[in-house]
C-alpha cells in the first residue's frame, strides 16, 4: 500500500489494541483469500470493505483483538447476523482467516464518489408530517445501545420507550439532530450515516460516506451533513434533505497525508470545524457559502481533541503528548495560550459552567483520576479536582447545581462523581451497580433528572432526580453508550458537550 497507514501516530487508546492485532500471524494468503472468499465476503464484501457485516480491514478492527476476532469466526457473534463458523472451519482455517483480515489488502480501498452514490437508500414511502405519538418532543431521547446495535427513542417526561429499532454496526458519536429535532443523523464506524424520521419512526435515508468513519456534524441551518474519515483520507458534505453527496473534501494535500479525527459544527461561524490527526492544522469549511469554501489553520501541535467556548471563537485543543491544551483564536487563527493540563484531557467531553463569576471549563483526564478546572477569561487552571481514577464523559445542565463525570476506566469503573458547581467540591459518588461500568450522563430538557448508563450488555438506564440524587427508575437497555436530549442538543445548552 502507498499510503502507510500503520506508521501515522494513532489515538492513545485504541493503541494497545493495535499493538495487539498487528502482531497477528503471517498467512498464507492464497488459502486464506480463497477461505475469505468462499465464507465472508458475501457479506464483508469485496475487498474486505464490508457490506451486510461491517469491513474487515485493520483499520477497522483496530478496537478488536486477534484472539476476540477468531472467538467471533468460531461461534458468531451475538445480537447480529454474523453465524458460527466452527462447525465448518478448523482452527487452522480460522487463525488463516484472522490474520487475513488484520493485513492490508494488496490494493488500498477506493471509495470514490461513485461508490458513495452507489450505497444510498432512500426511502420512498409518503410520510406525514406529524408525529405518530404524543410526547413533548423537545424532551425525547435518543438512546445509542451499542450491546445489541440498537437506538431506543425515550419519552423524556414519563421514562417509557417510545420504540427501539436496530442500527447500523458499532455506532460512534453522538448522533446529530435537525435544527427543529425531528430528523437524528447516526454515524457508524464503518461509514454509514443513516437519517432517522422521529416523527414517523422510520429511517428515511442512508449513506456510507467512507470505509472508516469518525462521526458526523449538522450544520445550524438544517441544509447539511458532514461526515469526518481515517478512511479515505477526507471530509465529505450531504445534503440532509436526501443524504445525496454535495462535496468530498480530500485531506492529503501538499504532501502531507492526514487522517481527518473528528469536525464539529460551530453554529455562530456558519462553519464546520475539522481536526487533523495527521497534520498540524485545523481545518474551517463555511456551509452557508458556495462550494463550501476551506480555510486552514496551521497550529503548532497536533491537535485532535477539541473544546470549544461558548461564542466558538475559542478552540481548545489537546496536544499529542497529553501534558497541556492550545487555545487557538478562530478568528486571527493565532495561538493565545497553552493550558497545562498533565492527565491527557479528554476535551471533547469539556462543559462549560460559571464559577465565582467566571465562564469556566471543565474537562476529565484520560489518564489520571482528575477533573480540571480552567477559567476562560484567563486561561489558568482554577482547581484540579481528583477523581476514583480517568474518566471519559462529563456533563451538566444550565439547571442543575451539579457537573456529573464517570470514571470508565480501572477498578472505580463502578463509581460517577458529582461535582458542586458552586464550590468545586465533591457533592457524591454514586455506586448503583457494583462491578459494572457506570457512565455517561444527559439531562432531561428542564435539567431536573440526570439519566445514567450501566453500559453492560445487560445494562440500563437509571433515572435520577438530579438535586436529591435518589433513584427513580431503572430502564433495561443493551449497552447504553450514550444518550441525548432532543432540546439540550439542538438549543446547545450549558453543560452538553457539542
Ligand atoms: Fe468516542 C464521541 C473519539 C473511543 C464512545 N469519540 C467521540 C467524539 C470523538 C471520539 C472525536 C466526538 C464526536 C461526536 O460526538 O460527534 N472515541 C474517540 C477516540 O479517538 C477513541 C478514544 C478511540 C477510537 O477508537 O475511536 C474513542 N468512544 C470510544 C470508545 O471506546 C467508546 C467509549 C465506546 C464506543 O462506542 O466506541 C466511545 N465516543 C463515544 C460516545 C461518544 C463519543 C458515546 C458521544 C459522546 C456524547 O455524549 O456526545
Amino acid at each position: 500500500m502507498k499510503k502507510l497507514m500503520w506508521s501515522l501516530p494513532i489515538s492513545a487508546l485504541c493503541l494497545a489494541a493495535v499493538i495487539q492485532n498487528t502482531q497477528a500471524l503471517e498467512t498464507t494468503a492464497q488459502g486464506a483469500e480463497a477461505l475469505y472468499k468462499n465464507n465472508c465476503e458475501s457479506c464483508h464484501g469485496m475487498g474486505r470493505l464490508g457490506g451486510l457485516g461491517p469491513a474487515l480491514l485493520p483499520e477497522n478492527l483496530g478496537r478488536l483483538k486477534a484472539a476476540q476476532a477468531a472467538e467471533v469466526i468460531k461461534n458468531g457473534r451475538k445480537a447480529t447476523q454474523m453465524p458460527a463458523f466452527g462447525n465448518k472451519l478448523n482452527d487452522d482455517e480460522i487463525k488463516q482467516l484472522t490474520a487475513l483480515i488484520y493485513q492490508q489488502p494488496a490494493q488500498e480501498p477506493v471509495w470514490s464518489a461513485a461508490e458513495i452514490n452507489a450505497s444510498r437508500i432512500l426511502n420512498k414511502e409518503k410520510l406525514g408530517d406529524k408525529p405518530v405519538f404524543d410526547a413533548d418532543l423537545m424532551n425525547l431521547f435518543i438512546v445509542v445501545e451499542t450491546g445489541d446495535h440498537h437506538a431506543t427513542l425515550l419519552n423524556g417526561d414519563t421514562f417509557e420507550p417510545i420504540t427501539r429499532f436496530q442500527t447500523r454496526f458499532a455506532l460512534h458519536g453522538g448522533p446529530k439532530y435537525s435544527p427543529d429535532g425531528r430528523y437524528v443523523f447516526f454515524a457508524s464506524r464503518d461509514g454509514w450515516i443513516s437519517k432517522y424520521d422521529i416523527y414517523n419512526l422510520k429511517v428515511v435515508a442512508e449513506v456510507r460516506a467512507g470505509i472508516n468513519t469518525r462521526n458526523i456534524a449538522t450544520s445550524e441551518d438544517g441544509k447539511w451533513v458532514i461526515a469526518a474519515n481515517y478512511l479515505p483520507h477526507n471530509l465529505v458534505i450531504f445534503s440532509a434533505e436526501d443524504l445525496s453527496l454535495a462535496k468530498m473534501i480530500n485531506t492529503d494535500v501538499d504532501g502531507i497525508v492526514s487522517r481527518v479525527s473528528a469536525v464539529y459544527t460551530a453554529p455562530p461561524r456558519n462553519s464546520f470545524i475539522a481536526a487533523m490527526k495527521d497534520s498540524k492544522e485545523v481545518w474551517e469549511i463555511a456551509y452557508d457559502k458556495a462550494d463550501f469554501p476551506l480555510r486552514r489553520i496551521g497550529t503548532d501541535d497536533y491537535l485532535d481533541d477539541f473544546f470549544f467556548d461558548p461564542q466558538y471563537q475559542h478552540l481548545l485543543g489537546a496536544s499529542r503528548d497529553g501534558n497541556n491544551a492550545s487555545v487557538i483564536d478562530l478568528d486571527s487563527g493565532k495561538k493565545i495560550a497553552t493550558v497545562a493540563i498533565p492527565g491527557m484531557p479528554h476535551l471533547g467531553s469539556g462543559i462549560d459552567f460559571e464559577y465565582n463569576g467566571h465562564p469556566v471549563l471543565a474537562t476529565p483526564n484520560l489518564k489520571t483520576g482528575a477533573v480540571t478546572v480552567v477559567d476562560m477569561d484567563n486561561w489558568q487552571v482554577v482547581k484540579t479536582i481528583e477523581t476514583l481514577g480517568p474518566g471519559f464523559f462529563m456533563r451538566s445542565h444550565e439547571n442543575t447545581p451539579y457537573a456529573w463525570v464517570d470514571v470508565f476506566f480501572g477498578p472505580n469503573k463502578d463509581k460517577m462523581h458529582v461535582i458542586d458547581k458552586k464550590t468545586l467540591e465533591m457533592k457524591a459518588v454514586l455506586d448503583p451497580a457494583p462491578g459494572k461500568t457506570v457512565a455517561h450522563v444527559e439531562f432531561t430538557k428542564d435539567g431536573k433528572y440526570a439519566l445514567v448508563s450501566i453500559w453492560e450488555d445487560d445494562g440500563a438506564v437509571i433515572v435520577y432526580d438530579a438535586t436529591t440524587l435518589q433513584e427513580i427508575k431503572r430502564i433495561p437497555m443493551s449497552k447504553p453508550s450514550g444518550k441525548y436530549n432532543v432540546y439540550n442538543k439542538t438549543r446547545y445548552v450549558q453543560g452538553t458537550s457539542h
